[in-house]
């Protein structure tokens, strides 16, 4: 497949952004300026840049509690992001929801999510909803390799496939679920052969090469936009920490873990762009707008309130409830 350099120089930008917010998000946490759960996607950048840069804005996307990459991909504000982080009054979640519950509507990000296996059944929904309109959008389901043994997984791929919904379920298998490595949680190999019990094409990935994850789910894009139904693909991944900020992840092998760093998505990336022809001063460029944006997102939310106690009390109830009973 030929990807041409605007599509690479695209998906660098995404996975540069999401390194750059990970690794502040990280330092941020550990001086004690972010409250809460914090579970960084660091290492598997390609998983989510390589599948956003097949969709379009209106396409949507579902996410887990590892959810900043795949919101960063998908085209979230850093500075709204970076003040849910901070509890602010200016995040997406008027500082109420933190890193585990953002969603962007307008982008199509049907939400971050705080329960493994979740967003299955919400991506079914919105596939349905796209199906029954015939509106030609396309909904992916990101999840990890831990929540394919939840009954969500196996009822959400059935029911896609009997009614060939427009999703296509991308499986970041990072070997872990907390500390359970997938040869303890599960007895095969390849989570992609899972498909096959629901008679969708099922595939596995290099997940840490941003142009096969690309190439992959270019296909599956088309096939779902197409109406033929969904895709199961696996990205073969490695999160770099530990499950959460402050698990020192001990379970993992340093064996392990160093083969893995080999392999950062990152500097694969970029050895490849140095072939495509890309000039030292053209990456400089992209990694010096990607840090002014992230410096001007932490001035943001540390300039912006905290919210007003009698808040606590609003957007209990969902608009959207609102909207149907309108309609
Ligand atoms: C329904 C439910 N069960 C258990 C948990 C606790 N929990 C949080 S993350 C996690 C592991 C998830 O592993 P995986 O799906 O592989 O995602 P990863 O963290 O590796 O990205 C578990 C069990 C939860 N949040 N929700
Ligand atoms: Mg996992």
């Amino acid at each position: 497949m030929k990807i041409d350099k605007e599509q690479i120089q695209d998906m660098y930008l995404r996975m540069r952004k999401i390194r750059e917010f990970e690794s502040k998000a990280q330092s941020l946490f550990a001086e004690g300026k972010i409250p809460g759960f914090v579970h960084l996607y660091l290492g598997e950048e390609a998983a989510a840049a390589g599948v956003c840069a097949c969709l379009d804005d209106e396409d949507f996307i579902t996410s887990t509690h590892r959810g900043h990459g795949h919101i960063i991909a998908k085209g979230g504000d850093l500075k709204y992001m970076m003040a849910e982080l901070y509890g602010r009054e200016t995040g997406y979640c008027k500082g109420k929801g933190g890193s585990m519950h953002i969603a962007d509507r307008e982008r199509g990000i049907l939400g971050a999510n705080g329960i493994v296996g979740a967003g299955h059944n919400i991506a079914v929904g919105a596939g349905l909803t796209c199906s029954y309109l015939n509106n030609g959008k396309v909904v992916v389901c990101f999840f990890g390799d831990a929540s394919t043994n939840q009954g969500t997984f196996h009822e959400s791929l059935n029911l896609a496939s009997i009614w060939k919904l427009p999703v296509v379920f991308v499986c970041e298998n990072n070997y872990y679920g907390i500390s359970m490595s997938q040869g303890r949680h599960m007895s095969i190999k390849d989570i992609a052969d899972r498909a096959s019990a629901y008679g969708i094409p099922g595939i596995a990935v290099d997940g840490n090469d941003v142009l096969a994850v690309y190439e992959a789910a270019s296909e599956a894009v088309a096939r779902a936009r197409k109406g033929h139904g969904p895709t199961l693909i696996e990205c073969k991944t490695y999160r770099q920490r530990g499950h959460f900020e402050g698990d020192p992840g001990t379970y993992k092998p340093a064996k392990e873990q160093e083969e893995w760093l080999k392999k950062d998505p990152l500097p694969r990336l970029v050895n490849i762009m140095k072939e495509t022809g890309f000039t030292d001063d053209e990456i400089a460029a992209i990694d010096n707008s990607v840090a002014a944006e992230l410096a001007a997102a932490i001035t943001f939310a540390e300039e912006s309130p905290s919210p007003k106690v009698e808040s606590t009390v609003e957007d209990v109830y969902s608009d959207i409830v609102e909207e149907v009973r309108v309609r």
